[in-house]
């Protein structure tokens, strides 16, 4: 019997009962619809080989290799790892593993033409402390928006790059960091819930279009401190086995970046697009 449990006041869920290698039709339209409703859905306790965690990670949409080819598993180019090779040959800690996603609030993909969907990880190695993910809702975000915004921003596009305005490209190859911008709107209605949401990230924006250069900035900042909606919190601390997929339409999120840098925290990460019309012909 699978039983969802609220994690945080807006977002956030817990799946019991169920063994993702096993589960039915029906079972994973409970699981969907459990994830829509909370932005981020965790399912506790499995134990999962990488065919098993890409074949789970599927019936979400269309997973894609991510654009940094230097954390890509060597046998599995969809599955990035995260936490592996954190030393250099040097024995310098590379700040570019360890702190990945901690450097701010993002949503993943926004430099790309179509973002990604969603993010799923599955914990391999859980530190002794620190190492949480933040998320938050977008949908949060945008309801606390002054109306003054609301209507300012409605049908505006951002222009967003992979290193957006700092450029911070470390963990892409040399020939991939000559990024071309990608416009998404900054009010963006999730095509599955009809909810708005406020579609941002201040490490890849680059300024939103139509309006001139210092009041491009002046916007990014303001709606930076829009981000953050308490009652739209959740915080995960991880354990071994855990599944956790966050939906990337309506959730930002975040890495403590806080562990003992000599202890593993690894994880699998998939990343997923949608199913286009095209995708589910060929599947059928
Ligand atoms: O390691 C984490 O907690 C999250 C890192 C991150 O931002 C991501 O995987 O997209
Ligand atoms: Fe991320």
């Amino acid at each position: 019997m699978i039983e969802v449990r609220r994690l945080g006041p807006q977002i956030g869920a817990e799946i019991h009962g169920v063994d993702v290698r096993k589960l039915d039709d029906a079972g994973f339209a409970a699981i969907y619809r459990a994830w829509l409703d909370s932005n981020v859905l965790v399912v506790p306790g499995q134990q999962l080989e990488i065919q098993d965690f890409l074949r789970y990670s599927r019936r979400f949409g269309v997973v894609h290799p991510h654009p940094s080819k230097m954390t890509r598993h060597p046998d599995y180019p969809e599955i990035t790892l995260l936490g592996v090779n954190k030393f250099g040959p040097d024995g310098q800690l590379d700040q570019a593993i360890y702190r990945r996603g901690a450097e701010g609030w993002h949503t993943d993909g926004a430099y790309d033409q179509e973002p990604f969907k969603a993010t799923q990880l599955y914990a391999l190695a859980v530190p002794s402390s620190g190492g949480d993910t933040f998320f938050a809702s977008m949908y949060a975000a945008y309801e606390a928006l002054p109306p003054r915004l609301k209507q300012r921003l409605e049908g505006r596009k951002g222009a967003f790059t992979y290193g957006g305005r700092r450029k911070a490209t470390a963990l892409l190859n040399e020939e991939d960091r000559d990024w071309t911008p990608v416009f998404h709107p900054i009010i963006r209605t999730h095509p599955e819930t009809g909810r708005k949401g406020l579609y941002f990230d201040p490490g890849k924006i680059l300024r939103i279009e139509g309006v001139e250069a210092g009041e491009s900035d002046e916007l990014i900042d303001e709606l930076t401190g829009y981000m953050i909606q308490p009652a739209g919190e959740y915080r995960h601390k991880w354990r071994k086995g855990d599944i956790v997929i966050w939906d990337n339409r309506c959730s930002y999120h975040k890495a403590a970046g806080d562990y003992p840098p000599e202890e593993d925290r690894i994880h699998w990460r998939v990343s997923i697009k949608e199913r286009s019309a095209a995708d589910t012909r060929a599947s059928a």
